[in-house]
């Protein structure tokens, strides 16, 4: 069988030292952090559809990544050996994982049924992959956003046939999850949203919207897929307004249709920074909530403020990001790296050197979040922070033993409150001390 990154070896850890690009500085598989190796805090996932599919295309101008691998045809043969470049990169990488939309993976055919039959011929050439390989599923997804038959959306759309066919697609690709062993299934609905109020009826979308999704957990239980369910938030792009807005929304959305206990968040940091936030404020409510089930690990530019995809290299976010992780004692899912290079990054090297950098910055925010919570200082000021609520009037207050009269009485007797600094400054010098 050919070799398609020839003199490009499996990528070893060598230390914070070592200055080759092509070995890891932080990110040691087996090494144990806070009780777990590395490999189950990160369980990192590399995404087929930038790092397969991608070719640096933009608004502006085609793609300008031509990989040696592609002939450029829409036939089985071609996504085969693609899913074959696919694996020897996860293989070289050590990405225990990886993640694909059912699109992505195979040629859409003339009909539902030739598309079915296509993904089929695709997902038992990955199912020997993985069994080879060991190189398991994170999550799958479906494109429901891509084909113009979805302009008005999947689930919301306003004719009932695309609802019907975004459906059919959804069974097929819940279908060969389970098959391909996925730990998760993920919900993005790009076009799950409006571009105008004026053309649109949203509480019936929203209706529609809820009982799809519903149906989704009937059908997991029906087919007895174990894997986790989980949303992507996204607040806009490519419609005006989109539905899954961010953490928050998606989490008030689901208890309203009943659906809380049968979803979680799949949290991407370019997403979060969209909706206004940043990263580790959704990470944050999420996890609060016992919602935080995946990450997809990006990172936006703060310039240009659209969908950028880039991949993590800034290491106070990914410090941030897996304090929370770790908080809550890892993550049900795991790390997908749904990122993808420059467009004028058109090197097969370039592939790796991204994500053995990304793997690293996540690796070394791992060790910075560990270091702070074995120090504990940061918990114990924010402890300290909060201690008036742990005994008399405050947790009077939290055990609902306290009304409103009774926390006046408290006021009018004690008088005006003492000032208590925020302290901002301090706190962000102790950050900069684990970094
Ligand atoms: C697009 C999304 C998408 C989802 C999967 O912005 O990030 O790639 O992760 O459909
Ligand atoms: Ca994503
Ligand atoms: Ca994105």
């Amino acid at each position: 069988m050919s070799e398609f990154f020839p003199g490009i070896g499996k990528i070893k850890y060598e230390g914070p030292d070592s200055k080759n690009f092509f070995a890891f500085k932080y990110y040691d598989a087996d090494k144990i952090v806070g009780g777990k190796t590395m490999r189950d805090w990160l369980k990192f996932a590399v995404c087929y559809w930038h790092t397969f599919r991608g070719v640096g295309s933009d608004p502006f101008g085609p793609g300008t990544i031509k990989r040696p691998w592609e002939d450029g045809t829409q036939s089985i043969d071609n996504a085969k050996r693609r899913m074959d470049v696919a694996f020897e990169f996860f293989q070289k990488l050590g990405n225990p994982y990886w993640c694909f939309h059912d699109r992505d993976i195979a040629p859409e055919g003339a009909t539902l049924a030739e598309s079915n039959k296509n993904l089929d011929a695709i997902v038992a050439h990955a199912k020997q992959w993985q069994a080879s390989t060991g190189v398991k599923l994170l999550w799958g997804t479906t494109n429901l956003f891509s084909n113009p038959r979805f302009m008005n959306g999947g689930a919301t759309n306003p004719d009932a046939a695309v609802v019907a066919y975004a459906a059919a697609q959804v069974k097929k690709a819940m279908e060969v999850t389970k098959e391909l062993g996925g730990e998760g299934y993920v919900f993005w609905g790009g076009r799950e949203g409006y571009m105008s109020l004026l053309n649109t009826d949203m509480k019936r979308e929203l209706d529609h919207f809820g009982r799809f999704l519903q149906l989704a957990v009937d059908y997991k239980k029906e087919i007895g897929f174990t894997g986790t369910l989980l949303i992507e938030p996204k607040p806009k792009e490519p419609t005006k307004h989109q539905y899954d807005f961010d953490s928050a929304t998606v989490m008030g959305f689901l208890r309203t249709y009943g659906l809380e206990k049968e979803y979680q968040i799949n949290v991407e940091a370019n997403h979060a920074t969209l909706a206004g936030h940043t990263f580790e404020h959704d990470l944050e409510i999420s996890s609060r909530y016992g919602q935080l089930g995946s990450i997809d690990a990006n990172v936006g530019d703060a310039q240009l403020g659209w969908d950028t995809d880039q991949f993590n290299m800034d290491i106070h976010s990914t410090t941030l990001a897996m304090l929370v992780v770790m908080n809550q004692g890892g993550l049900p899912v795991g790390i997908n790296f749904d990122a993808k290079v420059r467009r004028e990054s058109t090197d097969v090297e370039d592939m790796f050197i991204a994500h053995i950098g990304g793997m690293d910055s996540f690796a070394r925010g791992l060790l910075n979040a560990d270091k702070i919570r074995q120090d504990g200082t940061k918990a114990e000021w924010i402890a300290k922070r909060y201690s008036s609520f742990d005994s008399g009037i405050g947790a009077d207050f939290e055990k609902g033993k306290a009304d409103f009269k009774a926390l006046e009485k408290f006021a009018l007797e004690s008088g005006e409150p003492k000032q208590m600094s925020g302290q901002q400054e301090k706190y962000e010098v102790l950050l900069n001390q684990y970094i």
